[in-house]
């Protein structure tokens, strides 16, 4: 390699990882119940709502209650006309108790992330 080929790709190198650091990846913004939420109703479904828009086929959430059960859910969709909100259907009725979601995805831009919180239903 040329010594001029050498510093074009170390620059090349170098602009990646400020461009990588200048975007992030998707972090959670908001959700639907939010964070630490108590909400008298159960919900019928999640709504999270990223940095960045995401790639639906490898992005979800799973659902556990306090016994570490998995609650049932429909698969994962982007809310309409919006590829940052990921909506998760919740198929029954959620109990009252402690609820966590785990979720992980990718974003548009190629980057995974995942991360957890709880909501509680106290109805
Ligand atoms: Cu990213």
């Amino acid at each position: 390699m040329s010594k001029l080929t050498h510093i074009l790709t170390i620059a090349a190198v170098l602009s990646t990882g400020i461009a990588g650091e200048a975007f992030a990846h998707a972090h959670l913004k908001s959700a639907t119940p939010a964070e630490n939420a108590v909400v008298t109703t159960s919900p019928t479904e999640l709504d999270l709502t990223f940095s960045e828009g995401l790639n639906l086929k490898f992005s979800s959430a799973t659902v556990t209650g306090t016994d570490k059960a998995a609650v049932a859910t429909d698969k994962a969709k982007l809310a309409t006309g919006d590829n940052t909100t990921l909506v998760i259907p919740i198929s029954k009725p959620l109990s009252a108790g402690g609820y966590t979601v785990n979720w992980q995805v990718l974003s548009t831009d190629g980057h995974k992330t995942k991360g957890s919180y709880t909501f509680t239903v106290k109805p």
